[in-house]
This record gives structure tokens, sequence and C-alpha cells, in this order.
């Protein structure tokens, strides 16, 4: 059974991915760490850590007999515009942490990339798994440096160092902080709340998006699957849908007839969005891995309805 340690835990992703771990590997197998211990807390082996105090990082792994490191602690594309600086630090030296501590250890290693990872000159359509990267952002310059290093780290050290370039991920259960993709969990709010909702994003701007059950199906599916048939093995491209913001709207339309969206975009959001592909082409993760979503847009907003109505009820 694997002891997995998870950097970021309170975020996202890691809200939900401790769970989906727990539920896999039992309780007691997964530790979960973030910064600061919030109300949302998990039940279950949990412990404070600033990814930067690699000291720390290493006793925590070490003390719990950790044999995979689940690096999931980041600042999102639009904050990380707001602060360079402490995104460059955050960013990369919590990734040099975890890969270093990773090595010392011999731990399986996953950390998610980006579709941040691509720029302007990328392919903007079908956008391929090995193809240009000239990200425009400090998140997209942090994304292409961490899929290099961990690329390094397999090479250099042979660590089993594994990832997928996530594209916007959706989920009612803990809301993203400081992306450009958030809009599409934002509305979902608003829909509910107030009938209407006034997207920072420009109709006709496509990203990649994904349903977090698919996103979190991925994570242990790629961990999990054989290494001798991972020709790449970080930053495989993988998505489900491709939508707009009216495509979005329609469709959340179907369940509120009421439901109006407007537009005010916000010039930093907006930039880094047409910087992004409008789709990317996942067929090297499907055939090295088999890779696979359950959910399209229709399917992800009939549960992202059900399952928020609860939760603000
Ligand atoms: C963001 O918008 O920054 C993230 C991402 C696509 O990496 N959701």
């Amino acid at each position: 059974m694997k002891k997995i340690m998870v950097t970021g835990a309170l975020g996202q992703i890691g809200s939900e991915l401790i769970a989906k771990l727990r539920s896999e590997y039992g309780t007691d197998n997964v530790l979960a760490t973030d910064i600061r211990r919030t109300n949302s807390a998990i039940e279950g082996p949990f412990e404070i850590l600033d990814v930067t105090d690699t000291n720390k990082m290493h006793t925590l792994a070490k003390d719990f007999g950790a044999d995979t490191m689940m690096h999931m602690a980041a600042l999102l594309s639009a904050k990380a515009e707001e602060e360079p600086l402490f995104a460059w630090n955050l960013n990369m030296g919590g990734l040099m942490n975890s890969l270093e501590v990773s090595r010392e250890l011999n731990m399986q290693f996953f950390t998610p990339s980006s579709i941040g990872a691509f720029g302007p000159s990328t392919p903007k359509k079908d956008t391929p798994q090995d193809t240009l990267q000239r990200p425009t952002t400090m998140y997209g310059v942090n994304k292409v440096a961490g899929e290099l290093l961990c690329d390094y780290y397999f090479h250099k050290f042979g660590l089993d160092t594994r990832g997928v370039r996530f594209p916007g991920l959706i989920s009612y259960v803990a809301q993203p902080g400081g992306g450009t993709t958030d809009y599409a969990v934002d509305i979902y709010y608003k829909a509910l709340e107030e009938r209407k909702y006034t997207s920072y994003i420009a109709e006709g701007t496509y990203m990649d998006m994904m349903y977090m059950p698919d996103a979190l199906q991925a994570i242990v599916d790629l961990m999990e699957a054989d290494p001798t048939k991972l020709d790449h093995r970080n930053a495989f491209n993988v998505t489900a849908m491709s939508f707009e913001p009216s495509q979005i709207a329609a469709s959340i339309k179907k369940h509120i007839p009421s439901f109006e969206i407007a537009y005010d975009v916000d010039p930093v959001r907006q930039a880094i969005a047409d910087s992004w592909p409008d789709s990317i082409d996942p067929s090297v993760a499907i055939a090295e891995w088999g890779f696979k979503t359950n959910y399209n847009l229709d399917k992800m907003t009939a549960d992202m309805l059900l399952k928020l109505k609860l939760k603000l009820s």
C-alpha cells in the first residue's frame, strides 16, 4: 500500500484529492499538509507545512514513512501576475524542495503542470503534446521550468516523476483562487444565488476544462500506470472539454431558464486566456496510460448544479 504525502492539501485540487486518495489507499496512509489549517480541514493525518521549508518537508516525509509525494501547493496564474517574485519563490522553491526530498527518500513523485505552460506562439487548436512553449506569464514560466525539472530528475537521478498539464478544473467542493479559468466555477455559484453572472472573460474565448472527479481519477491512473509504457513522464496533455463563456451559460440555462450572462472583461485575465490554447490534444495520455473522462459540459453542469444546490442550502 502506498504512503502518500500531499502538499497544498487544502487547495482546490488538494481538498478533494485527499478524500480520493484516502478512499483508495486508507486514511492513515495519506498525510495532508498545508501552510495553515483552516476550518475546512479534513479528518486524518495533517501537518502544517510551508513548502519553502525543505527541512520540515524532509522530516515530515521521513517520519510518516512516505513513499509517494504529490506536490500540489502553487500560486495560480492571475495571482502570479500580481506577485511575480513571490510566485517564482513559491512555485519554483516549493517544487525544487519537494523534488529534492523525494530524491533523498526515493519517493514516487507527482506534480501538475497546466495549459498555462503554453503561450501565444503555441498552436492554438488541438495543441500537440510536444510543441512550442514560450509562455508570457510568470505562472507559465514556472510551469515550463517545472516540467523540465521533473524530466531532469527522472533522467539524472532515476526519480519516478509523473505529471499532467491540467486545464481549468471545475468543482463544487473548494473554490479556486487566483486563476484565469475560475470564472467557470464562479458562474455556477452565481447562477444559483443570483440567476446572473458577469464574466471577466470575453465571449468567444475558448479554454480547456475538466470536472474534478475526472482530474482526480487521472492522477490515480497515471501514478498506477506501468512505467514501461510511459515514453513521456511529465506534463501529459489532459482535457475533457473546451468551451467559451456563452456555451457554459447555455448549458446552465437548460436547468435555470432565467439565467443571464453579461461581460465586464478584466484585461489582465483576458490577456492570459488569449495566450493559452483553445483546445489541447490529449491523445498521448490516452495512448500511454489510458487517460479517460466521464464528464462533458452538460453532464458536468447537471452534477455541479445538483451538488452546489445541496451545499448552499
Ligand atoms: C489557472 O487558471 O491559473 C489554473 C490553470 C489553468 O492552471 N486553473
